[in-house]
């Protein structure tokens, strides 16, 4: 009963209205609205565990950056756990899943989209561009190592696409005689889009403790569209700033849905929006060399995703929340294609 889940939270239960809440991928979520005047609303979380097999490891890093956030820049609305009554960082309960409370930010917002008025679209896309580069510039102090990598090799394409070959090797649900057409182009594009773990591995790029998973969805905005909390800190981890600006452009320098195939297409003037505001607040601090490629940021970011997507559909939609079977399909496919459009950049 997710009464008693939030009761381990708050005292009053009774004075709380429970609904699922939002579009994200993964975890399972409630807002909890509060009916009593003055009181804020919460939301619930729990836990994917097939995704997080350590639920514990990852609250860890998520107590550790907050409170970095905190001391950091302590005058700043963000994120931040709510303990349970007994002060811990989450609850367990008894089918061993792991639960979680937020705050709700009644008056922020989160868009899944752009807004539909492309000159609110582009002020809604530069403020979310300079949210997240002062999310990293924010965790430049933090030590690398502080930070467990609970999804290891998390944006690393090499890794994911031996993922896609065990898929395809298994053909687990019958699915890859449909999927050649996808299958080639993943291959195609190998030479390009391993490009970045190469210089990873060369150390070209410096490891950074990172967002990886700067969605436009993942950071909120105020009534000016001004993008003010950055959400959904389970994959901040060790990475490379490339997957922050990469994954930033991914999903706000379209005009179309993850899965919208058929009209997913990249707005360079969005590209260009999104660029001004991640370097409004890094320039001073990457090097030379970051800089220069970025450019490979967001094809790259894309391809991972098609590549994970087409990879999830293979398995029998195993990973990600769906609408039905051909969703992860039509998400690889979009994918896929606004990979090839960003490796075309003006
Ligand atoms: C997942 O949880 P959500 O929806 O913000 C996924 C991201 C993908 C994204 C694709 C832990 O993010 O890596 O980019 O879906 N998160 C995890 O929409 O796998
Ligand atoms: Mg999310």
């Amino acid at each position: 009963m997710l009464e008693n889940i939030v009761a381990q939270f708050v005292d009053n239960t009774q004075n709380y209205l429970i609904r699922p809440f939002g579009n994200g991928h993964i975890h399972d979520t409630y807002r909890i609205k509060n009916s009593e005047s003055g009181k804020p609303d919460l939301l619930l979380q729990k836990i994917n565990r097939e995704v997080f097999p350590e639920p514990e490891k990852l609250m860890e890093n998520i107590l550790i950056t907050t409170e970095f956030l905190k001391s950091r820049v302590p005058d700043t609305q963000q994120l931040s756990v709510i303990p349970t009554r007994g002060g811990a960082a989450f609850f367990k309960d008894d089918a061993g899943d792991y639960w979680r409370m937020y705050p709700f930010f009644t008056d922020l917002i989160a868009y899944d989209l752009p807004h539909e008025d492309p000159a609110v679209a582009l002020i809604q896309i530069e403020s979310a561009g300079a949210a997240f580069g002062q999310f990293a510039t924010d965790l430049r102090e933090l030590p690398v190592e502080k930070i467990a990598p609970v999804l290891p090799d998390f944006h690393r394409v090499t890794w994911r696409l031996e993922q896609l070959q065990a898929a395809i090797q298994a053909d687990s649900v019958d699915r890859v005689a449909e999927v050649g057409r996808e299958i080639s182009l993943v291959k195609k594009l190998i030479p390009k889009m391993t490009l970045l773990d190469a210089w990873l591995d060369m150390e070209m790029i410096p490891r950074r403790i990172c967002h990886n998973d700067t969605k436009f969805n993942n950071v909120l905005f105020d009534e000016n569209q001004q993008a003010k909390v950055v959400i959904d800190l389970d994959t901040v981890m060790p990475g490379c700033i490339h997957f922050d600006y990469g994954d930033g452009l991914r999903t706000a320098a379209v005009t179309a849905p993850e899965d919208a195939v058929e009209r997913v297409t990249v707005d360079w003037d969005r590209y260009d929006a999104f660029h001004r505001g991640y370097l409004s607040v890094t320039k001073e601090w990457l090097t030379p060399f970051e800089v220069e490629t970025l450019p490979l940021a967001a094809p790259t970011l894309t391809y991972i995703m098609g590549v994970r997507f087409l990879t999830d559909y293979l398995q029998g939609d195993t990973y990600y929340k769906t609408n039905g079977p051909l969703q992860n399909l039509r998400r690889a496919q979009a994918q896929l294609k606004l990979a090839q459009l960003f490796l075309l950049k003006p």
